[in-house]
C-alpha cells in the first residue's frame, strides 16, 4: 500500500520525498485534491504538523514532517539502501548536499529571487545607489 504524502504536486519540497521513492522502489503518493493554504490549516493537517507547513508523510507508525526527515525516512525503507552511499566518505557526502542545498541554497533562495522579481530592493541595489555604505 502507498504511504500519503500531504504536499500540491509543484512542491519542491514534495519532491525530495518523491524521488527517493522512486529510486528506492516505495509507493509515495500525493494525498487528493490538496489545496495550499486550506488544506494543510485543517485541524486534521494540524495535528500531524501543528506549524501546518507540508510536506507531511503519514506512515504506518505516525505522521512525519520536514522534508529532509521524510526522504531520509523513504530511503531507510530498504536496508542496505545504496542511495545513503556504501562508505564513511560517501556517507558523508551525501550528507554534505542535503545540508548545503538546505541552509546554503533553500534558505537563501527567496532573498536572491525577491528583488529579481521585483519585490524588494536587493543589499547590492542599495548600496550602488549610495543607500548604504
Ligand atoms: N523546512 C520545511 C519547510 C516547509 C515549508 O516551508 N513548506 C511551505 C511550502 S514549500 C509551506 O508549507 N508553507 C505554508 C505555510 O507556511 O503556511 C521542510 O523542508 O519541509
Amino acid at each position: 500500500m502507498a504511504l500519503v504524502l500531504h504536499a500540491g504536486n509543484t512542491n519542491k519540497n514534495g519532491f525530495k520525498a518523491l524521488i527517493a521513492a522512486e529510486y528506492t522502489g516505495v509507493k509515495v503518493e500525493l494525498v487528493k485534491n490538496f489545496e495550499m493554504g486550506v488544506s494543510n490549516k485543517s485541524p486534521k493537517f494540524l495535528e500531524m504538523n501543528p506549524i501546518g507547513k507540508v510536506p507531511v508523510l503519514e506512515t504506518p507508525d505516525g505522521p512525519v514532517f520536514e522534508s529532509n526527515a521524510i526522504a531520509r525516512y523513504v530511503t531507510r525503507l530498504k536496508a542496505d539502501n545504496p542511495l545513503f552511499g556504501s562508505s564513511l566518505i560517501e556517507y558523508a557526502h551525501v550528507e554534505q548536499w542535503i545540508d548545503f542545498a538546505t541552509l546554503e541554497i533553500d534558505a537563501n533562495i527567496l532573498r536572491w529571487l525577491i528583488p529579481r522579481i521585483g519585490f524588494a530592493v536587493s543589499f547590492l541595489r542599495l548600496r550602488k545607489l549610495q543607500f548604504l555604505h
